[in-house]
């Protein structure tokens, strides 16, 4: 049974109700051997990470979503918004960084010029790094403020230095889920617009999925079928992230309990079996702890994204993960689970084999 279940898909596409028969109701391990054959027939036994720091220039939003304990109103004793030194300053001292991760807030005091001036400032520090920055509810809100169309935001970012674009603002592509939590976001429509936008103008992206919060096991497998038709359509994402949702400083603190780690593995497994156009999956270590990244290389992750040095947006929702790890330990995590790490760059190019 186990064999003819890996077999199938691993030759087939897998129907929608295939796949939330298996999310629902496979076999914990029956999940995970499908997963990872799909994983080796992609990439082997290499497990990739890379030596990244994440700029989150601003917390101040106007979009105020209601899973973010990141966000501060304009004024909050702890709101800040980075100056450009402060940006320089971060950058420096970090040896062989290869990607910049800027993600921030909706900040309705900043002028588009602050994001041109962010990312020359990050080129100017950090030249051999790839610069992934800002979601497409970032691009989308640059478009307002500026008053510019989408493609001349885009167009204006990549020659201040964007390269690659991170997966977030999806959340889950879901109106019932958006009108709840997040309705100044942008739904589904515009995210997928603005990422085939930035593809066909030679910016790849990721594509990420926050689960565990008031979500339907439909509306993951409905998330994860409309990203496998929109790589169908522009084979321009890099890497699938899903995103666990960390109630703690929300308004879900102490009403929604955060995931278990089987729960957590499931959703792993079953983007590895849907997203069969998709490269890379990420079991991102800063949300799912240490050791349950380590088990998710085995339930079809084969990225367990970087360094980081620092990171904010969960650890403000009570992530208990490091902020940050040396790459000795990232490569000691991957050898313990048994699979061979690979220092790579922002766009899969391998830089170092650690066999
Ligand atoms: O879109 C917000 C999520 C995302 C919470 O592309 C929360 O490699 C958990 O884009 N609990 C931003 N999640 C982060 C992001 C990202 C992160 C890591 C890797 C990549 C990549 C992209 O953070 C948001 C939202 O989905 N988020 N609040 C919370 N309480």
């Amino acid at each position: 049974m186990k064999t003819a279940l890996t077999e199938k898909y691993h030759n087939e596409p897998i129907s929608y109700k295939e796949a939330l028969d298996l999310f629902e109701k496979a076999d914990f391990l029956d999940l995970a051997q499908i997963a990872k054959k799909i994983k080796l027939s992609k990439t082997g036994n290499k497990v990739y990470f890379t030596i990244n720091k994440h700029i989150n220039y601003t917390n101040v939003c106007s979009s105020k979503c209601l899973m973010c304990a990141f966000y501060r109103n304009e004024g909050d004793k702890d709101a800040y918004t980075m100056s450009f030194d402060q940006v320089e300053k971060e950058l420096s001292g970090i040896e062989n960084l290869k990607e910049v991760h800027i993600v921030g807030a909706l900040n309705p005091k900043l002028d588009f010029s602050y994001y041109i001036k962010l990312l020359e400032t990050v080129k100017k520090a950090a030249p051999l790094a790839n610069i992934k920055a800002f979601t497409a509810a970032e691009i989308d809100f640059f478009s307002k403020i500026s008053s510019l169309s989408h493609t001349e935001v885009l167009e204006q970012l990549k020659k201040a230095g964007l390269q690659t674009m991170p997966g977030g603002g999806a959340e889950v592509f879901s109106e019932r889920v958006r009108k709840k939590l997040y309705p100044k976001k942008i739904g589904f429509e515009k995210w997928a617009y603005i990422h085939e936008l930035a593809h066909s103008m030679g910016i790849k992206s990721n594509a990420t999925l926050l689960f565990g919060h008031i979500e339907t096991k439909e509306e993951i497998i409905d998330h994860l079928f409309k990203l496998r038709q929109l790589q169908e359509k522009t084979k321009g994402f890099l890497c699938f992230v899903p995103l666990l949702f960390h109630p703690e400083n929300t308004v879900f603190e102490g009403h929604i309990q955060k995931k278990s780690a089987i729960e957590q593995l499931r959703v792993l497994a079953i983007s590895r079996i849907i997203l069969d156009n998709f490269d890379h999956i990420k079991a991102y270590w800063v949300m799912m702890s240490d050791s349950i990244s380590q088990v998710g290389l085995h339930f079809g992750a084969d990225d367990i994204d970087g360094t980081i040095e620092k990171e904010n947006i969960f650890h403000a929702a009570g992530a208990k993960s490091a902020s940050g790890l040396l790459s000795e330990k990232i490569i000691e995590m991957v050898k313990n689970a048994g699979f061979v790490p690979v220092l790579r760059d922002a766009l899969y190019n391998e830089i170092k084999v650690y066999e």
